[in-house]
């Protein structure tokens, strides 16, 4: 892995602090819940969670701060999302929103991929107003059995145009620098998209979210009203295009996203397309081997603000897992958590980029860049996160990363969507607090080159690749001819298939396309590289399947990557569906290395496939391949 270099700034407007009373006691009787679990989750995303008994029966003792318009949710006892109960039905429209009240629900209906009460609970126990949504005439919620991959009738355009995606959240200035490249600069002006502070008037109730506003940017809010909350919803507004491409939700209801970052070289590109199975993607996500550019990285960052919108200060920030999640179980996880690029040295005692079991590590305070952190001074009970100053915004903050090779013998199983994964906190004044999440989908694969074009000639690449087959290496690069041109056609990258979808793997769509140009060496010195400063992004031509980025990025990721996927959905994997892009990757090298005689010198690239950013990161996904210009 790379180091990055990872800025933040992002604020939230304060709003008055939730106070927390008596609460409601909600029980009832799950038939064929023994194990399972079973939370009350808050507008906010705050949770109360029990284990239901082995005849079925539960009891939650829901404080009032999160009891008014919580939902109710269904966990298997391996800790994946099983779905939500639904309270009470009239047609189509479904309630799910508690009240404040104390309630015995009596029996619930264990479905596929949801509960329903089976006798409509006492008039006043549930809301009738606030989040209602929408069902099958059995019961069913939309997003049910399906992690809320559904298109609902209202378009993304048409809630943000009626305010529903804008509640308070806060203002977020942007400001992000391309976290790859450590060459300043480039700040990220933001979209402008949440005014902020709308509701603090509101009593505050949730953290934001109007109590009757069933959306912003809450993770217990459900904006797509498919039933399924933004913190488990993987496509939150319903559009059909996954929260992590999708512009709208980044910036919105699903600031909690991971991130990850999987770039091989050309011979180890990964593709469903290139024979990629369950078995070979689990062997490279899963790969313990530090000097290859393999393995899964998950990438937590988040603003104090994005956990606490009070902006409370935190003293600790740790995460937790069900117990079908081997790799992050307390003191014997296989997770490694490491450095990253302003604090690379976590502990005084781990070298820069030096990992640690992230089970035993019980978080750290960075305060100096570049300085070794110290050890917190709150410590986490395991899997803790750094804690760093925010920069910018004129607002003393912190933000909360944590950098984490899961290491997972079965990424695919156990890193997934639907893996429950709990962010726990605590500060001054603030009770140990959970906030479930699942995990976003993230790349499981790589782009892959099926045809370099350029007028030195044609390849048509075949997986699997030769590991030194054309374009592997600096001594054996693509050849390009002297007007330096090169067009690329390649197969989109995949992610894991969701709860309800065929197959093992599916395409992603509506990512933004880029050529990086990493060194050069020279035929003077065909053995030795010069490094470009920072990530230095090429000019491209859209071919095939791209355009330009729409909506625009900010200059430094548009820099980074110039072309957007034209296809904004996911679709099964197709060997004839292709993208392409040209690049004139000589006029690329005398921007990037002036002055330098680049004849018959080769270049070392790489693709890049980037989700939506956000204002510090994107996930991406890429591999690096080599040229040859014309000497
Ligand atoms: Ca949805
Ligand atoms: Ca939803
Ligand atoms: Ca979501
Ligand atoms: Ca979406």
């Amino acid at each position: 892995m790379r180091p990055r270099l990872w800025t933040a700034i992002a604020l939230a407007t304060v709003v008055v602090v939730p106070t927390m009373a008596q609460g409601a006691m909600v029980s009832g009787t799950v038939k064929g819940g023994k194990g399972m679990k079973i939370s009350a989750i808050g507008l906010d995303g705050t949770a109360t969670t029990g284990t239901i008994k082995s005849n079925g029966s539960f009891k939650l003792n829901v404080p009032s701060s999160r009891a008014k318009n919580a939902t109710l949710h269904l966990i298997t006892k391996t800790g994946d999302y099983y779905g939500p109960i639904v309270l009470a039905k009239k047609g189509t429209t479904g309630y799910s929103r508690l009240n404040n009240k104390t309630v015995n629900l009596g029996a619930i209906t264990k479905k596929t991929g949801y509960g329903l009460v089976t006798t409509t609970p006492p008039k006043g126990t549930y809301s009738t107003k606030a989040g209602t949504e929408k069902v099958t005439k059995a019961g069913a919620p939309l997003g049910a059995g399906k992690l809320g991959l559904v298109k609902v009738a209202s378009s993304a355009a048409e809630l943000a145009a009626k305010g529903e995606m804008q509640t308070g959240g806060g203002t977020d200035p942007g400001a992000g620098k391309d976290p790859g490249s450590g060459s300043g600069g480039g700040t990220d002006p933001g979209s402008g998209k949440d005014p902020g502070g709308g509701s603090g008037s509101s009593g505050g109730q949730q953290g934001g979210s109007s109590p009757t506003d069933p959306c912003g940017t809450a993770l217990g809010g459900d904006c797509d009203r498919d039933g399924i909350p933004n913190a488990f919803d993987v496509d939150d507004n319903g559009n059909l295009t996954i929260d992590m491409t999708d512009a709208v939700s980044v910036d919105t209801t699903a600031k909690l996203l991971t991130y990850s970052d999987v770039r091989p070289s050309l011979a180890l590109a990964l593709n469903a397309n290139a024979g990629a199975t369950p078995e070979s993607v689990n062997a490279f996500l899963g790969s313990t081997d530090a000097g290859s550019p393999s393995g899964l990285s998950l990438a937590f960052y988040y603003s104090q603000y994005d956990l606490v919108p009070t902006g409370q200060a935190l003293t600790s920030v740790w995460a937790t897992c069900g117990t079908g999640a081997a790799w992050c179980a307390p003191g014997t996880g296989t997770a490694t958590t490491s450095g990253f690029g302003e604090y690379p040295q976590i502990l005084p005692d781990v070298a820069p980029f030096g990992s640690v079991t992230w089970g035993t590590f019980g978080g750290a305070t960075c305060s100096t860049p570049g300085q070794p952190c110290v050890a917190a001074s709150g410590p986490s009970p395991a899997n803790g996160f750094e804690q760093s100053p925010e920069n910018g915004g004129g607002k003393p903050s912190a933000v909360w990363t944590a950098f984490v090779k899961p290491n997972a013998p079965d990424t695919l199983g156990t890193v997934n969507a639907d893996s429950v994964l709990t962010l726990n906190y605590a500060g001054q004044g603030i009770p140990t607090t959970q906030k479930p999440i699942g995990i976003s989908p993230y790349f499981v694969t790589t782009p892959a080159i099926t045809n370099v074009e350029t007028s030195a000639g044609s390849t048509a690449l075949s997986y699997p690749y030769p590991a030194n087959g054309a374009g592997t290496n600096q001594s054996n690069g693509f050849r390009v001819g002297a007007d330096g041109t090169a067009t690329l056609t390649m197969w989109r990258p995949q992610r894991l298939s969701l709860p309800g979808e065929a197959g093992s793997f599916f395409d992603v769509g509506g990512l933004h396309y880029g050529l990086t140009l990493d060194s050069v060496s020279t035929a003077a010195n065909p053995n030795g590289q010069q490094r470009s400063n920072g990530e230095a992004g090429c000019s491209l031509t859209a071919g095939n399947g791209l355009m330009a980025n729409n909506p625009a990025l900010s200059s430094q990721w548009s820099g980074l990557a110039p072309l957007q996927d034209q296809t904004a959905t996911d679709a099964a994997p197709n060997a004839a569906n292709t993208v392409s892009f040209s690049a004139n990757v000589l006029s690329c090298a005398q921007s990037t290395f002036p002055g330098v005689n680049l004849a018959g010198a080769s270049l070392n690239l790489s693709l890049l496939a980037i989700a939506q950013p956000l204002s510090h990161g994107a996930n991406r996904t890429g591999i690096s391949f080599s040229v040859k210009l014309a000497g």
